[in-house]
């Protein structure tokens, strides 16, 4: 086994602490000897033990002197909720080490291979570092802003339309698009929906086409108008269902109904338009629940908010191939009227879920990502 295909298997080991080692990074680990592996690990959830140790604890050996431990992210060298992973690959005498990142970290960043090298350990750096950096990149910017990633997702025809005229939009992408963006919920701390897209489609906004935990959902409904009926005031998430209202509205009665069904209302500034100022939102939001990636599902006044704030890290498009005439367009909100004020993106992937486009792209001013 190669290098650069011992760093694969290591992401998707990662991959499987999705969710739930949030806000922490996802990790993997392979312990191998003469190209061969001798047991895996991932982290697994937050608090629990780095994917280091899960690997060296499922090799079942005695004598670790001619293994190399592959990992997706620098060893930790710090003391945090874990004692430091590179202590125990010193203690255990493994002779080489592969990393696809340094820790972005500041506790760690590079300390970790200093340590490894200082102790006589070989260590090669950067191994499928551009694929390590992007499975990473909600760690890496809260990590170094304090701030979450912010993933718009948006579900679309082809002439940019997230609803017909009349408002549905319930099913406009189909079956494995769907789900895609249930893996993707798997993947954030929160998604956030518009009154308009809780009313029209009273959506369940919970993981089902694969494996994974639901996130919170967040409500925006400025003026606390949505019906108590709404699913995800009534299913058994609820408690994971949060509103953010306009702060007049922190002590109506509506509210503390809702706070009674247990949902949590969180009060927020309100903008010239009347409209929940987002800056505010996400970091009250932030504060209560240390989100680290957030997932914007819709609809067009929401799209076009968190682009006029500037707060949105990454495009998760989806498009079908029908065309809606007169429908209401995913971005119609946003008052950029020249081509100098265009919001500008870079594309990061593009391909195919059944017969939809599927692009991702990230916004080009700031990188998170590299001068790790
Ligand atoms: C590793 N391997 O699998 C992970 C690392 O509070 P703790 O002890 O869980 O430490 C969290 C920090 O450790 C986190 O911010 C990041 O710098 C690093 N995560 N490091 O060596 C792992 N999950
Ligand atoms: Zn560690």
């Amino acid at each position: 086994m190669t290098n650069e295909e011992a760093m694969q298997l290591a992401l998707k080991l990662a991959m499987k602490g999705s969710g739930y080692v949030n806000p922490n990074p996802r990790v993997g680990a392979v312990l191998l000897r003469d190209g061969k592996i001798i047991s895996t690990g991932w982290h697994k959830k937050f608090g629990a033990p780095h994917a280091e140790r899960e690997a060296i604890k499922n090799a079942e050996i005695e004598d670790f002197s001619d293994t190399t431990l592959l990992v997706n992210l620098e060893p930790c060298s710090h003391q945090g909720k874990t004692p430091p992973c590179t202590e125990l690959i010193i203690e255990k005498k493994i002779k080489k080490v592969i990393i696809g990142m340094l820790d972005p970290n500041p506790e760690v960043n590079g300390k970790g291979v200093q340590a490894l090298r200082d102790a006589g350990i070989e260590v090669i750096t950067d191994v499928c570092k551009n694929e390590c950096q992007w499975l990473n990149r909600f760690f890496t910017k809260h990590i170094r802003t304090g701030s979450p990633y912010i993933i718009l997702k948006v579900a679309q025809s082809l002439n940019g339309c997230i609803a017909s005229s009349t408002g549905k939009s319930k099913w406009i992408t189909g079956q494995e698009s769907r789900k895609k963006v249930h893996q993707l919920r798997s993947e954030v701390d929160a998604v956030i929906i518009g009154k308009r897209t809780a009313s029209f489609d009273d959506p369940k906004l919970t993981v089902r086409a694969v494996e994974g935990r639901n996130p919170i959902r967040v409500i925006f409904d400025t003026e606390l108008s949505l019906p108590l009926s709404l699913t995800n005031f009534i299913d058994s998430e609820r408690t994971k269902t949060v509103v953010c209202c306009k702060k007049e509205l922190e002590h109506t009665r509506k509210a503390e109904t809702l706070r009674v069904a247990g949902i949590k209302v969180v009060p927020c500034e309100t903008n010239r338009n009347g409209f929940i100022e987002v800056g505010d939102a996400i970091s009250n939001l932030t504060k209560i629940y240390n989100l680290s990636v957030i997932m914007v599902e819709g609809g067009a006044k929401i799209f076009s908010s968190f682009l006029e704030s500037n707060l949105v890290d990454e495009l998760q498009l989806f498009t079908a191939p029908i065309i809606i005439g007169n429908g209401i367009n995913a971005f119609g909100n946003l008052t950029t009227d020249s081509l100098e004020e265009a919001k500008q993106f870079s594309l990061v992937y593009a391909t195919k879920t059944g017969k939809d486009f599927y692009i991702i792209l990230r916004k080009i001013e700031k990188d998170y990502y590299s001068n790790f």
